[in-house]
């Protein structure tokens, strides 16, 4: 359907049709990034789950590859549903699954390549002498039990070591550690990694290390690297309560099989999210290649479906992020489009040192901005600040609980819209607004307000964001990538981002504008730095076996 083609993306992650949702088992392998995910090949609504398959070399061009795994077992006829890759020392690869059974009981089960010299890795053959390797333990739901990790190995004993999401009677989140030698074998340890209270059932679970401290810290690290003093763990949970990817950064102790937030305020799923918008079922991969941990994210529609089946497909994969232990503030991750994105940029329109006044809008002139990366560094004149500061309201600011990019403060908001049409009547906005915390300190909000992104009837928006920190010295950053219909934004270098999916009707392809706006009352904003590239397109076929393609 040719109707709503300007929805389709020209750098992101997407089949040609159909539905899709979780990334799956990603992987690089004898040079190739493999990238499967959840995929129904009959219909633009979820269903029938199968494993698409893509390769690349970069991460953004891709070549599309038969389906790897279809729903033919007793085990997972009822959908072969998320799972992890993991490669092991010797270059075997094990892939285990979750199985929706022929009774739609939730079980794991493994899944091999055929042919460990193909790089391409086209072919895998389900185990079945062994699977379900897993099925549901004494006390856990039938459908409460999905989605394993990739597995970690533990040298005290020997085994690999692999986590699993669940809830618990009280609807607590619960992470189950299972402990296997050959992957096919395996014990429940005793205890839980972790628990969080009531906040319901925890899908795709992500446990990896990170560096937080000396050179080490700017790479990422393989999921085996044991915790010390310079290395962290990650926890990560989809929480299927608020469909919000939550993290937090703690302490494993493998001996004991626990793991502990190094915060508990900030515990997972009341306190850290790599995305304050549209992001789900995320899972990363250690690039062995390239040596960091990468980040991918399922990024669903906010239309209706009725609309996602007329255009014949449903979601994205947002780009991938390199993710980092953020040195500068001790307390969060980065999340930050993978290096490779740069290599797409072209035309550089450059409007650093731009100043722009108090309640005005100010047309970026680029020539077609439906495909673009944005960077922009702000600068709030010093006056205001102290005005700010004696002017306290006592009333809380709050990126979704007013107005949005319209709702005028002394200090905010400012930044960009995009995806705008000429009168403004649709736009996305990704903004500032500095307000005052209860403590009585300066705090930073970062929001993205879809509410006027789309004329269409048929969208779910709101205005989304938190706050982030900002250190004394640093500017307000923005990243901006903007592709038809979704928009990623990454405040402070990534300490926080924001994804929306959205769908204008006048502001598409040549007729799509980019302005800076400042509906601050108190302050005028500079630009110090603002630049704008077009992006050109990836490539995004089928794979032909004939042309060698490399
Ligand atoms: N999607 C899969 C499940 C997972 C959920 C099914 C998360 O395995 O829990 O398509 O989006």
């Amino acid at each position: 359907n040719k109707m709503l083609s300007w929805q389709r993306t020209g750098f992101h992650f997407q089949p040609e049709k159909n539905w899709m949702n979780d990334p799956n088992g990603p992987l690089y392998y004898k040079g190739w990034y493999h990238f499967f995910y959840q995929y129904n090949p009959n219909a633009a609504v979820w269903g029938d789950i199968a494993w698409g398959h893509a390769v690349s070399k970069d991460l953004l061009s891709w070549r599309h590859l038969p389906l790897a795994m279809v729903p033919d077992r007793w085990y997972d006829i009822n959908g072969v549903w998320t799972g992890s890759a993991t490669i092991l020392p010797d270059g075997r690869i094990i892939m285990l699954y979750t199985g929706a059974t022929n009774e739609s009981v939730q079980v794991q089960n493994l899944a091999v390549p055929a042919d460990l010299s193909d790089p391409l890795l086209l072919e895998w053959t389900k185990v079945d002498d062994a699977n379900p390797i897993l099925v549901p333990p004494p006390g856990v739901g039938a459908t409460d039990f999905r989605d394993p990790t990739t597995a970690w190995f533990e040298p005290s004993d020997s085994t690999w070591r692999i986590a699993i999401g669940t809830k618990d009677a009280d609807h607590s989140g619960v992470a189950l550690v299972y402990s296997t030698k050959d992957f096919l074998n395996y014990t429940l340890l005793p205890g839980t990694l972790h628990t969080v209270k009531h906040v319901g059932m925890w899908e795709c679970i992500d446990f990896y290390p990170i560096a937080t401290s000396g050179a080490g810290a700017n790479r990422g690290l393989d999921p085996s690297v044991r915790p010390s003093k310079l290395v962290k763990h990650v926890l990560k949970e989809s929480s299927d309560d608020d469909r919000q990817d939550w993290y937090a950064i703690g302490t494993y102790d493998p001996d004991t099989n626990k793991w502990t937030p190094d915060d508990e305020s900030l515990d997972v799923g009341i306190g850290l999210r790599y995305d304050l918008g549209k992001f789900y079922a995320s899972k990363t991969f250690y690039d062995q290649e390239k040596k960091r941990r990468v980040l991918w994210g399922w990024i669903g529609e906010s239309d209706s479906e009725s609309a996602d089946i007329l255009k014949g497909w449903a979601s994205l994969q947002g780009i991938p992020r390199t993710v980092l232990y953020d040195l500068r503030t001790g307390s969060n991750l980065i999340t930050w489009p993978i290096e490779e994105v740069e290599s797409l940029r072209s035309n550089l329109h450059d409007f650093s040192g731009i100043t722009i006044d108090k309640g005005s809008t100010f047309h970026l002139d680029v020539h077609g901005a439906a495909q673009l990366d944005i960077e922009a560094e702000f600068k709030i004149n010093e006056e205001s600040l102290s005005a700010e500061a004696e002017n306290g309201t006592g009333v809380m600011y709050n990126c979704s609980g007013g107005g949005g990019a319209a709702e005028r403060g002394l200090l905010g908001p400012f930044g960009l819209l995009v995806l705008a049409n000429s009168d403004l009547t649709e736009q996305t906005a990704a903004y500032f607004y500095v307000s005052r915390g209860v403590d009585g300190e300066l705090q930073t909000h970062f929001c993205q307000d879809e509410m006027r992104s789309s004329k269409a009837n048929d969208i779910v928006k709101s205005v989304v964001g938190g706050t982030v920190p900002v250190l004394k010295g640093e500017t307000l950053s923005l990243r901006i990538l903007v592709d038809h219909s979704i928009v990623e934004s990454f405040a402070q270098g990534g300490r926080a981002s924001a994804t929306s999916r959205v769908y204008p009707t006048e502001a598409i392809y040549s007729s799509a504008k980019v302005f800076l706006f400042n509906n601050a009352t108190g302050a005028s904003i500079t630009a110090q730095s603002l630049k704008i590239w077009h992006m050109n397109s990836t490539l995004s076929r089928p794979f032909d076996f004939n042309d060698g393609a490399q």
